[in-house]
């Protein structure tokens, strides 16, 4: 196991990249997916599965856990690892993002952001030097800059604030995180669709050396195209050596595409969200299973998978346990769309170590669009 944290490339396919993270606790492989465990729990799945079908890291949330039960007490506990029984990598989000769309009455300036908890009401302020000290207590492996982040459309004076703003907090982040052998903490580029923002911060950041890399403000209103043009624009000028990480993004054809640009890893409610919604992600599209047209039948979503939720129960089931609320429901779509996200990463990342992303992806895409039949 690695004492110090370091990303390694180990193939390359057109812009697609297949690398490994190694870190104390563990080593990732890229292009990954983290499964979003918001308050130290994967909703609806054990960890243990979540691990066997190849999540080699997860992320949490600074806000979520900060409001209940307190960073200061998982600290006492043994820290984000212990208390929840995953020993592996764990990413942290730094707050920021979850302020501002969940919070009362947000408060945001130089100094950083307060605001008042959506459970109880109470007033907390996040820093970036609380940011960090909170992701310490937590024990978390990757910890990221406190950020601000602008919904599209958006006025360029306003994105320009914002991302100026963020690159001074990533400066504060970088001197309360220090030198920790084991760990890192990644800059986050924003810039909202401005082209000539998005270099800014990307240049910006890669001159204060960080140990990876995250593209933030995307996903958050704006057409794909748009998205994936200032991919294509910011990623040439971020560091080729050090991970990059597309936050918050994002459905299967979204993943697909952004590696194809060179992203290494993704987080995104998609898969564990739409699973408690009824929703499913196969090979071959989505599926609704509260569609009355699954009533009564009996094939599982997907024969041909590993994963027992997938293979093992009809559709006629998932759709009678969806129409009926039950916790199972939740579990086993969550359960299988994991399983899902996780084994079209597996096939991105050996396609990228064949040589042929490019097969890969039209054959993927292909199999999307001949549709649940
Ligand atoms: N910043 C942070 N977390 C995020 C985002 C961001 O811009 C996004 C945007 N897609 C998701 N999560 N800190």
């Amino acid at each position: 196991m690695s004492e110090s944290f370091q990303f390694r490339l180990l193939a390359t396919c057109g812009k697609a990249r297949r690398g490994e993270i190694t870190m104390p606790r563990g080593t990732v492989r890229t292009p990954a997916f983290m499964p979003v465990g918001t308050a130290g729990t994967v909703k609806a799945m054990y960890l243990d599965q979540v691990r066997e079908h190849g999540s080699d890291i997860i992320l949490g949330n600074v806000y979520h856990l900060m409001l209940r039960p307190g960073a200061e007490r998982v600290a006492r506990l043994g820290g984000l690892h212990e208390f929840a029984r995953w020993p592996h990598p764990i990413l942290t989000d730094s707050g920021g993002f979850q302020v501002m769309s969940l919070a009362k009455l947000r408060k945001l300036d130089e100094t950083g952001v307060r605001f008042r908890s959506h459970v109880d009401g109470s007033e907390y302020a996040l820093t970036p030097e609380r940011a960090i000290e909170i992701q310490g207590l937590l024990g978390s492996d990757i910890q990221m800059q406190l950020d601000e982040c602008i919904r599209l459309p958006a006025e360029r004076a306003e994105i320009e604030r914002a991302m100026e703003m963020s690159l001074r907090w990533a400066e504060r982040c970088a001197t309360a995180f220090g030198d920790q052998p084991g760990k890192a903490m990644y800059g986050i580029v924003q810039g909202g669709d401005a082209i000539d923002l998005r270099i800014r911060s990307a240049e910006r950041l890669a001159a204060m050396d960080l140990k990876g890399y995250a593209v933030g403000g995307l996903a958050v209103g704006e057409p794909q195209a748009v998205m994936l043009k200032t991919l294509d624009e910011t990623l040439p000028v971020m560091p080729a050596e050090k991970p990059r990480y597309l936050m918050g993004v994002g459905t299967p054809d979204d993943i697909l595409r952004s590696v194809a640009r060179g992203i290494d890893m993704f987080d995104c409610v998609m898969p564990t969200r739409s699973g408690r919604h009824g929703l499913a992600f196969t090979r071959f599209g989505k599926v609704n299973l509260k569609n009355a047209r699954h009533a009564e039948d009996t094939r599982p979503l997907d024969e041909a998978s590993d994963c027992p939720a997938s293979r093992d129960y009809s559709r006629a089931y998932l759709h009678h346990l969806v129409r009926s609320n039950e916790a199972l429901a939740s579990m086993l779509l969550t359960w299988n769309n994991l399983a899902y996200y996780q084994s079209l990463m597996a096939g991105i990342r050996h396609a990228i170590e064949a040589g042929r992303f490019a097969d890969f992806a039209a054959a993927t895409e292909a199999d999307w669009a001949r549709g649940d039949i």
